[in-house]
């Protein structure tokens, strides 16, 4: 406690204040044309997922339309995102990827 303390008589101290991070979901979205082992090997590869847990995602975006790859604060999310579709790009696939509020 100094002199220059705000408020009055009543001693203050700041409260530890550890708020969790917002979370994000990196969506991935279906196309016609990557192909479904080029999907997993994406999964396993920057979402560290095993053969098993890519192939069931790989799956659901496939029939789905669309489905979870994993949860992140913003700035990972959209780094992990921004990843998989310049990898795809270099590989000339449309593979998409989508940032959502989780
Ligand atoms: N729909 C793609 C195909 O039939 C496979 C795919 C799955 C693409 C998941 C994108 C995401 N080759």
């Amino acid at each position: 406690e100094g002199p220059d303390r705000h408020g009055d008589a009543a001693v203050e101290e700041a409260k530890p204040r550890l708020k969790r991070p917002p979370m994000f979901k990196v969506m991935m979205l279906n196309d016609d044309y990557t192909p479904m082992d080029f999907v997993v090997e994406v999964l396993e590869t920057f979402f560290r997922m095993d053969r098993e847990q890519a192939t069931r995602v790989m799956l659901t975006v496939h029939t789905r339309g669309k489905a979870v790859c994993g949860v992140y604060p913003q700035d990972i999310a959209e780094t992990k995102a921004a990843l998989v579709v310049d990898y795809a790009r270099e590989h000339q696939h449309p593979l998409m990827c989508q940032v959502e509020r989780a």
